[in-house]
C-alpha cells in the first residue's frame, strides 16, 4: 500500500550524483553547519520560515538492499501511533506534543569506557557513515506491530569511531531529560530520564541502526528526533529515542523499564513468541494498517531476524533471559 510512497519521491532525489554533496546538502537541510558544533549552533542554515511541521526529505540515501518483501505502514500511522512516555502516555499525545521538542543544535556524550570521552554534533554524525534506507519490521510488546523504512547509519560505525577500551562489555543509551521540553518527565511514570542498554555484540550488530529519518524525510519528533536507537530483533522499548549519552560499562545497565518492573521487562527483550508477557500472551500481533477487524499475525523468533541474529544467542535459556 504505502510502498509507493517511496516511489514517487522523484528519482533525481534519492540517486545520488555525489554522496559527499548530496550530505553536505542534507546537513544544510537539517539547519546545522557544516564544520562541527560551531556553525551549527549559530543556525547559520536554518530555513527560518520552517516550523516544526514542516516536513523535510533527506536528499541522500542508499537504497536498502533487503526488506522490500514486506508492505511498509502508512505514514500517517507511524507518525500517529507513537509511544515516547516523555510526551504522555496515551498513543496520541507525541504526535500532540512532540513539537515543542528542540533538536538544534544537537550533541551526544560519549562516555565511559572509551580510549577519550567525545561529544559528537549531530552534523559530525553524519559524517561517521553514508545514510541507508532499512525497512524493518518493528514489534512493540503491547502486541501490535508495524514495518518503517528507515533511513540511518549502523551504530557499529558510531562505536568504531568511539574506540570503546577492553573492558567495554555493554552500551547504555539515555534520552533526554528535560521535563520544560518533555511534560510526560514531569508525572513519574518512569525514572527519568528514559535509559536503554544492549551488550556489546548487540551494538556492533549490522542490523543495528541510528535512525535519523524515516519514509525518506528527517526523523519526526515523536518518532524520536533528531535520532534513536532501532534493534529490529528486539521489542520497541529497547528503540530509544531522541539520544544524548552514550556510555560504555563493564557491567549490564539497567534499563528505565528493568527498574519500573523487573518481572515483567529484562534486558534482552528479545521477541519471543514461546515467552508470555507476565500478563498477556507474545504468540500474535497485530499489524496496524491491516484494519481493526484483520487476523492477528503470528509473532515470529527474533521478530523474522533469528537467521542474521540466533547465533548470538546460542546455548542461552531465553525464559531465563527474557
Ligand atoms: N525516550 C523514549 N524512547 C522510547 C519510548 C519512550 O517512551 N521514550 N518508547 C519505546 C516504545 S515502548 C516503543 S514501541 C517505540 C515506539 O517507537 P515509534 O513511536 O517510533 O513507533 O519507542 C521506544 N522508545
Ligand atoms: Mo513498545
Amino acid at each position: 500500500m504505502s510502498r509507493n510512497r517511496i516511489d514517487k519521491i522523484p528519482a533525481t532525489e534519492i540517486t545520488p550524483k555525489s554522496v559527499h554533496d548530496d550530505r553536505r546538502d542534507f546537513i544544510r537541510k537539517l539547519g546545522v553547519g557544516l564544520i562541527g558544533g560551531i556553525a551549527a549552533s549559530s543556525g547559520l542554515f536554518q530555513d527560518a520560515s520552517a516550523t516544526s511541521s514542516d516536513r523535510q526529505k533527506i536528499t541522500s540515501y542508499r537504497k536498502s538492499s533487503y526488506g522490500h518483501e514486506e508492505t511498509t505502514t502508512p505514514y500517517e500511522d507511524i507518525t500517529s501511533y507513537n509511544n515516547f512516555y516523555e510526551f504522555g502516555t496515551s498513543k496520541s499525545d507525541p504526535a500532540a506534543s512532540a513539537s515543542r521538542l528542540i533538536t538544534m543544535p544537537w550533541t551526544i556524550s560519549i562516555e565511559g569506557q572509551v580510549r577519550k570521552p567525545k561529544i559528537l554534533g549531530f552534523d559530525d554524525l553524519l559524517r561517521l557513515a553514508p545514510l541507508e534506507e532499512r525497512i524493518y519490521r518493528m514489534r512493540c510488546v503491547e502486541g501490535w506491530s508495524m514495518v518503517i523504512p528507515w533511513i540511518g547509519l549502523p551504530l557499529a560505525d558510531l562505536i568504531k569511531w568511539a574506540e570503546p577500551t577492553g573492558n567495554a562489555k555493554f552500551v547504555e543509551f539515555v534520552s533526554l531529560d528535560n521535563p520544560a521540553m518533555m511534560p510526560g518527565q514531569n508525572l513519574h511514570v518512569l525514572d527519568w530520564p528514559y535509559t536503554e542498554g544492549l551488550r556489546m555484540d548487540e551494538a556492533m550488530h549490522p542490523l543495528t541502526i541510528l535512525a535519523v529519518g524515516l519514509y525518506g524525510e528527517v526523523l519526526p519528533k515523536q518518532n524520536g528526533a533528531p535520532v534513536r536507537l532501532v534493534v529490529p530483533w528486539k521489542y520497541g522499548f529497547k528503540g530509544i529515542k531522541s539520544i544524548v549519552k552514550i556510555r560504555f560499562t563493564e557491567h549490564m545497565p539497567v534499563s528505565s523499564w528493568m527498574k519500573a518492573n523487573p518481572r515483567e521487562y529484562g534486558f534482552y527483550s528479545n521477541v519471543n513468541p514461546s515467552v508470555d508477557h507476565p500478563r498477556w500472551s507474545q504468540a500474535t500481533e497485530r499489524r496496524i494498517g491491516d484494519g481493526l477487524f484483520a487476523k492477528r499475525r503470528k509473532t515470529m523468533l527474533f521478530n523474522g531476524y533469528a537467521e542474521q541474529v540466533g547465533q548470538m544467542y546460542s546455548g542461552m535459556d531465553m525464559r531465563k533471559y527474557f
